[in-house]
Order: C-alpha cells, then structure tokens, then sequence
C-alpha cells in the first residue's frame, strides 16, 4: 500500500533508528521530515550510507526548544510524529545526568506539548526502552513488569514512558509507546558495546588495532537488528488505539557470547586479544534483560527475522567493508 499523501516527522533521524525508520517510510511512500539539531560536524553519515540523504527534508530543531518543535510540526503538516531523538549512551548518562534528563524526559514531553498544540489529531511514538526494567522484576520482561530503572538515562525514559501513557489518557492522543530492547546494526554508533566490538574485530583481523578493551562481560541482553524493530515503530502508529508493546528477540546472551561470535567469525581466538579494563564498568549495572514480545507479535503481527549470528557477522563485515577502503 503507498502512503503518498503521508508526511512523517522524525526526531534523532540522523541517528541509527532514525535513518533505518526514514528508509522505511520513504519506500512506502511517505514526506519523510527530520529534525535537525545544530551540530559543527556533519551528522548525515547514516542517511547517507542508506543513500536518502537528498530525500529526507530536514527542519532546524532541538528536543530542548519547544518552540524549534511547534515550528517542525507545522511546516512537515506531520500525520504521523516518531519521537527517537536522545541522548541515548547509557555510560555517559551517569556523567551528563542534566543533559540526559532535559533531552529524554522533558524533550519527549516537549514534542508532546507540540503534536497536542498544533495538530493533536497526528499519532505519536514516544521511543521507550529496556533500560525502564532495570534491576528486573521478572524474568522475562513485558508490558506489565514494574520498572526499577538504574541509570539517569533510564529515569529520564521512564518519565518519558509515563508523560506518553498521560497524554494519551488526558488528551487522547493517538500516543504509542515501544519498549524496545537493545537493537544494533552496521549503523550502530561506535561507543555501543556491538559495534564497539565488530570495529575492533575488524580492526585486528586487518592488523590496526592490538587489543580490545570491555568492561563486564558478563551483562546479558536480549538483542536484535534495528532494520526489523522499526518496522514495530511503524505498526504501532497503524492501530486503532494507541498503546505500549514490548518489541525483542526472546532470546539473551552474554556480551562474552556476542563477543566470541564477532572473533570467531574472522577465524581469531577471543581469549588472545580480550582484556578487561575497569574503566568500562558502570556505577549500577543492568545484569540482564530478556524480552517477551508476545503482545507485538499477536497485535501487531510483527516478528524479529534477525538472529544473533547473523547481526553480528553482519556488523563485521560491514566494518571490514569500511576499514578495507
Ligand atoms: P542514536 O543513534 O544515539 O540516535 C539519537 C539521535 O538523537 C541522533 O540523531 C541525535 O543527533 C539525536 N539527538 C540527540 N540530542 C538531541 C537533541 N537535543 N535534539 C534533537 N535531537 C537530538 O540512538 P538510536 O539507537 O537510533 O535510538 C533511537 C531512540 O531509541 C533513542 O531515543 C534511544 O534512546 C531509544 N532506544 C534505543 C535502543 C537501541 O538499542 N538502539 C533501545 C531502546 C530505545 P546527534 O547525533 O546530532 O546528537
Ligand atoms: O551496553 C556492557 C555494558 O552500551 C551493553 C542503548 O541503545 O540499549 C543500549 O544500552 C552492555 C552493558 O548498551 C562494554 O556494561 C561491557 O551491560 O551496548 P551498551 P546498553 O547500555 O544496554 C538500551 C536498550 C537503550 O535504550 C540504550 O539507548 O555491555 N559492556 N563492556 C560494555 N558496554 C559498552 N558500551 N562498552 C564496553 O566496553
């Protein structure tokens, strides 16, 4: 089905999630509009790389000025709002705390103001995680498990979560919230343990780098590929009724496991160049995350296609791509 007459406004489109999402809704057929905050340094790499980079119509903006939102709601005429702009390095949360708040929390609840003002009709995705479960109080995890968030930036998701889950109750807006576990690609940014890894495996395979340096290995988590779990985005605002829904793997493992997968793909022992560093610890860990999405599996009839091996023998090969040029 196309969406031509559609326009979709997405804030963090330069991010991983935002360029994947921006390449969805253009092949359906959407306006795809993206916020754009100012940087010095150029940030279209990733929609670049996709080859959208002409294709996306880019608006001025900032999470943290309301003002820069009314203004990209207005000019995009948005249908359709995709609220994945973060400050979203769980790590530096703990040294940027403020930053993290202002951006995550009051910025979504910023982008909520706007939609409610200018066209409170547009659906909304309000970009929820993990992180919210924290020190987790059930095993597997899903949209009625009590959240223990561990991390400024899971604090600041969470009022987030609950500003989305407000707006829809007070002002019935069409505002659905994903709580996506952790999802990686070849897009991935580089201070994310996945991606972390899959450069330096490239990087020694090639003889440029040594050793690679982690902190705890033994932190689980329920990952899957970024390409499937924007897709869950995009259902979510073709529904009724808005709602929350857990979008993961099912599955979990070890960083220590993720790890041997990316080695042993280019035929190199772990154990020869691992060494772990403290430096990579964190002050409050989430020791494991493992997701059940049952409910976006019935409801939306959505399913991940990506398994673990595949993701990250994908992510090496494509930093083996990059670094070989
Ligand atoms: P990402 O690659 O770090 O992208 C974040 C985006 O937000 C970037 O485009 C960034 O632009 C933008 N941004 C940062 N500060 C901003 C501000 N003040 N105003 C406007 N835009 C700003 O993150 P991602 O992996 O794509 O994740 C997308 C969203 O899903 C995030 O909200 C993240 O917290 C959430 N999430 C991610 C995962 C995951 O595993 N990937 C799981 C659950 C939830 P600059 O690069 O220019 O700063
Ligand atoms: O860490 C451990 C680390 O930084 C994963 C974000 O997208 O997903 C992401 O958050 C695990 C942690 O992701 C290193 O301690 C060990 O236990 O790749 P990460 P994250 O913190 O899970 C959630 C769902 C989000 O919402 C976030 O936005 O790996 N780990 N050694 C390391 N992690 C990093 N980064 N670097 C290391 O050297």
């Amino acid at each position: 089905m196309s969406f031509s007459s559609r326009n979709a406004l997405i804030t963090g489109v330069t991010g991983q999630d935002g360029a994947y999402l921006a390449q969805l809704l253009l092949s359906k057929g959407y306006a795809v509009h993206g916020v754009l905050p100012r940087r010095s340094t150029d940030t279209l790499w990733r929609l670049r790389e996709l080859g959208i980079e002409r294709e996306v119509q880019l608006i001025d903006g900032d999470l943290t000025d309301l003002s820069s939102l009314i203004r990209a709601v207005e000019l995009s005429k948005a249908d359709e709002v995709y609220n994945l702009g973060a400050q979203s390095f769980v790590g530096s949360s703990w040294r940027q705390p403020l930053l993290t708040a202002q951006v995550d929390g009051v910025g979504a609840l910023n982008v909520l103001e706007a939609v409610r003002i200018v066209n409170p009709k547009a659906h909304f995705y309000q970009a929820s995680t993990s992180e919210m479960f924290g020190l987790i109080q059930a095993e597997r995890q899903d949209e009625k498990t009590p959240f223990y968030p561990r991390s400024p930036y899971g604090v600041a998701k969470l009022m987030a979560h609950w500003a989305t889950v407000n707006y829809r109750e007070s002002f019935s807006l069409h505002a659905s919230s994903g709580i996506l576990f952790n999802h990686e690609s070849p897009l991935r940014g580089i201070e994310f343990v996945t991606r972390k890894v899959s450069d330096a495996v490239a990087r020694i395979k090639l003889g440029l780098q040594k050793e690679l340096r982690l902190g705890n290995i033994d932190a689980k988590r329920d990952w899957g590929f970024a390409g499937d779990y924007v897709e869950a985005m995009w259902l979510m605002l073709q529904q009724e009724t808005p709602d929350d829904y857990v979008v993961a793997t099912g599955q979990t493992h070890t960083v220590r496991e993720m790890c041997r997968i990316a080695f042993g793909h280019v035929n190199l022992k772990m154990d020869d160049y691992l060494v772990i560093d403290p430096a990579y610890f964190r002050p409050a860990e989430v020791d494991v995350l493992l997701g059940n999405p049952a409910k976006a599996m019935t409801k939306l009839n959505w399913k991940p296609k990506t398994s673990l091996e595949e993701l990250i023998t994908m992510m090496v090969d494509a930093d083996l791509r990059r670094l070989g040029k």
